[in-house]
């Protein structure tokens, strides 16, 4: 009896983890679309959406976790003022990597 109850509390936990799990996933494979579409003529428009998508806890900076792809690559290069953090403008600095 013992046994099915844990089985439950085991099952409940791993559902919810899945669906917090699909919504970054999701959120972050549109990150990555959107990087990969982003040329020297990308808008600050698009850079916004990328922020916005790869700030997955909404805290208006993009830290070295959060970042994917060329922007984790050239995260040292973006963060100018080294507070390990990106935020919009620093961000923008991506338009002028990718000329
Ligand atoms: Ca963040
Ligand atoms: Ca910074």
């Amino acid at each position: 009896m013992k046994k099915i109850a844990l089985s439950f509390i085991v099952i409940i936990t791993f559902s919810s983890c899945d669906s917090v799990k699909n919504v970054n996933t999701s959120s972050i494979s549109d990150a990555a679309t959107l990087l990969s579409s982003l040329s020297s003529n990308a808008t600050v428009q698009q850079i916004s959406s990328l922020f916005s998508l790869l700030d997955t806890d909404n805290n208006a900076a993009i830290s070295s976790t959060e970042a994917i792809g060329s922007v984790a690559e050239n995260f040292n290069v973006l963060d100018t003022d080294n507070n390990s953090n990106l935020n919009l403008t620093e961000l923008t600095g991506l338009l002028h990597l990718l000329k």
